[in-house]
């Protein structure tokens, strides 16, 4: 099936619901013939990032790397997905100048602090607040949401299936797909 490549780029809060949008969003990619990939945690952090933990600086060389890859997925033709916090806003803004124009699209997967603690699917936040867990997102390390993200999915609002639908007529309407 026809597709331009693009650089999916999801960013927001733990338990904000990136990666079960993304999930979502590429399980819909594939059911209608497009090339997808998704990076994320599971196959990202625990690979090629190994040695990154969650300092400032080690988030700074995560994204870094993330970029990288994913533009060299985008130049093989691939609509990428990429499931992180990445919490700066530098970070996203030289990973967009990676890519080709239009190629990046940003997408603020968007729940309050509250929302996040309360879902909390991980009991993760509870370890941040106890002090279990140090430069937790949110909590002890900073999270600087996007101006101008190309899109916004308020999960607070909508559904998992409603936040696909969203990305997808953003993905029909700029010829991407
Ligand atoms: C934030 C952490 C931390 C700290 C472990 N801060 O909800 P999760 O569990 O499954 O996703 C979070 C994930 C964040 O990794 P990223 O690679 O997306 O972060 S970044 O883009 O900032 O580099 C969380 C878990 O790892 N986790 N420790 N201290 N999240």
């Amino acid at each position: 099936k026809a597709q331009r490549p693009a650089v999916l780029w999801f960013t927001g809060l733990s338990g904000a619901g990136k990666s079960s949008v993304a999930n979502a969003l590429e399980q819909a990619l594939f059911q209608r013939g497009h090339h997808s990939y998704l990076l994320d945690g599971d196959n990202v952090r625990h690979g090629l990032n190994r040695d990154l933990g969650f300092t400032d600086e080690d988030r700074v060389e995560n994204i870094r790397r993330i970029g990288e890859v994913a533009g060299l997925m985008a130049d093989a033709g691939l609509v990428v997905l990429t499931a992180f916090i990445s919490p700066f806003r530098s970070d996203r803004a030289m990973v967009r100048e990676l890519m080709e124009p239009g190629e990046f699209v940003e997408i603020h997967v968007k729940a309050s602090l509250e929302t996040c603690e309360k879902r909390d699917p991980k009991g993760l936040y509870a370890k941040a607040r106890a002090g279990a867990i140090r430069h937790f997102t949110g909590i002890d390390s900073p999270y600087e949401p996007p101006e101008d993200p190309e899109i916004v999915v308020d999960t607070e609002k909508l559904s998992v299936e409603e936040g696909v639908d969203v990305v997808l007529e953003y993905l029909k309407r700029r010829g991407i797909l």
